[in-house]
């Protein structure tokens, strides 16, 4: 079936950059682009059905390319506690935070851990969301990573969104393996990853580098351990301090290094250099209160690609709008809109290694996008949350949330 969308405006992003057809219209066939350009230059044949947007402004999918979105309880607690001045660190190193968040998620169900981010995802599709990365690394043992990637491969049969599930098992040390840290790296090593990539739950391997999680080198075996396995790495890097994190994903060609607030220069010129994104995560460095702002015109002066995500999770981002992400990357990080807005496409199909088929719209690649009932592109990245009208295609077809 062939459909022209027509009576819109597209802000593409083909070419690799913020690309805008005023007056256009996207002929889908089979789930994919087959054409899209001037409407005046529309070619249509026999048996297209059309359809009317009705003036809106089409942009590709959105994409949250960094949530944690499945876990068990809440820690608004910790909120409280922080508010009174008691820091991230410190609710860490006395037994709260991603500690907590784990005791929360081995005590659930599937069926518990299912329903509940299923209610978070849906808050992200009404955003605009198509396609969306979820970390495992609340379980952290082999059965408990196991559920988080089966509930997260649940997720995308269930909803209308592509998922891709990334095996965070190196976030923290498990209370099993307190002080032995590099005794988990290697279970995580020679038993998890192997066993959960084998049963074909893991699409890309995280880690969490910093102080209070996994040193570089200890990333490092978790890296060659992925990269033997056939799988692409990311990290989260120079979140609360700067330990050439961002430099050793480069090495290993990850698809994105993420956070980076305490990056140095160097570290983007590696990242530059191969090609690895800058996943900037404004809702963790908002409601953290953190005042070190990632290196913007280092990023941009050596070319590094920079995505925006929700890092959707229980303590540093309880963030249920890629929108508010988009004004955050503006407000707080100086972004413009169109840097902000090629962060949730564009750039963040490239920190999935998604880039051949998504984050654009051009001709060939998967039918993905939202035409918004809003005046002018950047209206996106303006209003503070709440929902704005839009209609959702799918793989070439209008789908309801
Ligand atoms: N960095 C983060 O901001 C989250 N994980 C990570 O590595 C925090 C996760 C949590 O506090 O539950
Ligand atoms: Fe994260």
């Amino acid at each position: 079936m062939k459909t022209l969308w027509q009576n819109c405006h597209v802000a593409s992003m083909a070419g690799g950059t913020y690309s805008i057809i005023e007056d256009a219209a996207i002929l889908t066939h089979d789930g994919h682009i087959h054409w899209i350009g001037p409407r005046v230059d529309a070619l249509v044949g026999e048996g297209v059905e059309f359809v009317d947007l009705n003036g809106a402004w089409v942009t590709p999918g959105l994409i949250d390319c960094h949530t944690h979105a499945v876990f068990g309880g809440n820690r608004s607690n910790e909120f409280e506690q922080r508010l009174q001045g008691v820091s991230y660190a410190e609710i860490a190193a006395a037994g709260g935070g991603i500690a907590s968040t784990v005791r929360a998620t081995r005590a659930a169900s599937e069926e518990e851990l299912l329903a509940s981010a299923r209610r978070r995802l849906v808050s992200l599709l009404r955003d605009g969301v198509t396609t969306v990365e979820i970390k495992s690394g609340y379980g952290l043992d082999l059965a408990s990573e196991r559920k988080l990637l089966s509930v997260i491969r649940r997720l995308g049969h269930e909803l209308p969104v592509t998922v891709r599930a990334t095996c965070l098992a190196a976030h923290a040390l498990p209370p099993e393996y307190k002080d032995r840290a590099d005794d988990y790296i290697a279970h995580i090593c020679d038993e998890m990853l192997p066993a959960l990539a084998a049963e074909g739950l893991v699409d890309a391997v995280d880690a969490f580098c910093e102080y209070l999680a996994f040193s570089p080198a200890q990333v490092e075996r978790v890296f060659i351990k992925a990269h033997e396995l056939g799988l692409p790495v990311k990290l989260h890097a120079e979140q609360l301090s700067s330990l050439a994190g961002s430099s050793l994903a480069a090495r290993y060609q990850a698809l994105s290094a993420d956070h980076l607030e305490f990056m140095t220069e160097d570290d983007a010129i590696a990242m530059g250099q191969a090609g690895t994104v800058a996943v900037l995560l404004p809702g963790a460095y908002y409601f953290l209160r953190e005042t070190q702002l990632p290196p913007m015109d280092a990023l941009r002066k050596h070319g590094v690609a920079i995505a925006l995500a929700s890092d959707l999770n229980p303590g540093t981002s309880p963030a249920l709008s890629v929108r508010l992400m988009l004004n955050m990357g503006c407000t707080l990080f100086r972004m413009t809109p169109e840097e902000a807005l090629a962060g949730v496409t564009l750039n963040a199909a490239k920190a999935l290694g998604m880039g051949a088929t998504h984050g654009s719209l051009e001709v060939g690649k998967v039918a993905d996008f939202i035409a918004w009932d809003i005046e002018r592109p950047a209206d996106l990245a303006y209003w503070l949350g709440g929902e704005l009208n839009k209609r959702v295609v799918r793989h070439g077809a209008e789908v309801t949330i």
